[in-house]
């Protein structure tokens, strides 16, 4: 298997597990799971060619976990970044290290001093626990700024922290009288 095919596969996985499972003609249920089998086989109906060993091998290999299988392996489901309303991962409330991070771009910075960061078009806004992360999730959209969370703060005034499996902490939002600009 190229990484080529995994890399595509992947995008394909997140495609349908976090934004737009319609594409293969199905539906999360509520904890954001797709049956394996199913989701092969309507895949293969439209033209893609996924197999379970290529699912199992973008399971094992990717490079951010981005993918969870049930304990019966039967199912599998993003573990974080989901876009589709109505699914709720249940994960339990954790309390976060005192400092997060969040990489992001210059052109967002005056908004984001204003009305602090919001999750657009995702269901969380997502902190990475150390900053050579939230370094590469900056990094995709230009020059890094790496902005800190207050998460203690964040923490003792009641705001909930959730811990995806993958290692991405997951809020509401984030105050913006909680961030520290570079
Ligand atoms: C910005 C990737 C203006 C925010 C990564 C970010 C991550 C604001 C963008 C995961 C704002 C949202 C998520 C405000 C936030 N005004 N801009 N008030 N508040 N923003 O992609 O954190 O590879 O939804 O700074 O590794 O960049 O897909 O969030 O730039 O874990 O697995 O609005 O996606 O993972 O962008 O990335 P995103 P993100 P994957």
């Amino acid at each position: 298997l190229s990484d080529r095919k995994l890399t595509s596969t992947s995008k394909f996985l997140s495609l349908v597990l976090r934004h737009q499972p319609e594409v293969v003609g199905m539906k999360l249920d509520e904890e954001g799971w797709l049956d394996i089998d199913e989701l092969i086989s309507s895949a293969n109906q439209r033209g893609k060619q996924l197999t379970l060993e290529l699912v199992h091998e973008v399971v094992a290999t990717n490079d951010k976990k981005r993918f969870a299988l049930s304990d019966d392996g039967l199912r599998i489901r993003a573990s974080q970044g989901h876009s589709i309303t109505g699914v709720d991962l249940k994960l339990e409330e954790t309390t976060p290290p005192d400092t997060l991070f969040h990489g992001t771009v210059a052109a967002f910075i005056e908004n984001i001093r204003t009305i602090g960061l919001e999750k657009r078009s995702r269901n969380h806004v997502h902190l990475s626990a150390d900053e050579s992360t939230a370094t590469k999730v900056g990094s995709r959209r230009g020059k890094p700024i790496i902005l800190q969370v207050d998460a203690a703060a964040m923490h003792r005034d009641e705001h909930r922290f959730y811990l995806s499996a993958n290692g991405v902490w997951l809020v509401d939002a984030v105050p913006t009288h909680y961030l520290t600009f570079p």
